[in-house]
């Protein structure tokens, strides 16, 4: 490990969160995070691996991973927020419900634009989260995407595009990431006749 690897992990401690990247977990991680995942609870993890895994195999983008809960420990969420290493430029807020976790840190962290992911969850499976996201006041927007997968695997693509505003790599990365979903028509369309074929009565 290189002197400045070393230095990255030294600075990172609990109160930032668990560096994730390509190469692995915690002290397996290498890189500065350049986004940070958090979520109200460890029970959105399974949801948020998408997002965790989009960023780092796809993108090879480095995150801090860490749960806040505005409803259990407000006052800790503030001083999460307040202190993240200055290489985090975006961040993705999970939470399922009454859905208040993006919305807070947008009003915490004016300098930083925050993606909103609502989980499908409860009686109203993610459209209550979705509602409390999406309907921000003005002053503080949250960029919420879709309910549930889709929404946050297109948050980690929504944040690499926003790195790759300053990152050339990450942009390719991304036109590499275009190409696979282009391939996966085609080859739909080359087993296309064989699955018509299976419909003939
Ligand atoms: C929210 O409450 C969390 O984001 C989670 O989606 C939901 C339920 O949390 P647990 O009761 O599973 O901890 O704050």
């Amino acid at each position: 490990m290189s002197e400045d690897q070393k230095a990255v992990l030294a600075a990172i401690n609990q109160e930032h969160g668990v560096l994730v990247s390509p190469e692995g977990v915690g002290s397996s991680a290498q890189g500065e995070p350049k986004v940070l995942i958090t979520m109200g609870s460890d029970s959105d993890l399974p949801l948020m691996m998408k997002a965790v895994d989009t960023l780092r195999h796809e993108f090879g983008i480095p995150c801090l991973v860490q749960i806040n809960s505005v409803h259990r420990d407000l006052r800790t969420v503030v001083e999460h927020i307040d202190n993240l290493p200055d290489s985090v430029q975006v961040i993705i807020a999970c939470a399922g419900g009454a859905a208040h976790l993006p919305g807070n840190i947008a009003d915490l962290r004016a300098d930083l634009p925050v993606i909103g992911v609502p989980r499908d969850l409860g009686a109203l499976k993610g459209i209550d989260a979705l509602l409390s996201m999406v309907q921000m006041p003005e002053g503080a927007p949250v960029a919420v995407m879709a309910i549930g997968d889709a929404g946050a695997v297109n948050a980690a693509i929504h944040a690499a595009k926003e790195l790759a505003i300053g990152e050339p790599t990450i942009k390719q990365r991304l036109q590499a990431y275009a190409e696979k979903r282009k391939r996966r028509v085609a080859t739909q369309n080359q087993t296309l006749e064989s699955k018509l074929n299976a419909y003939q009565k």
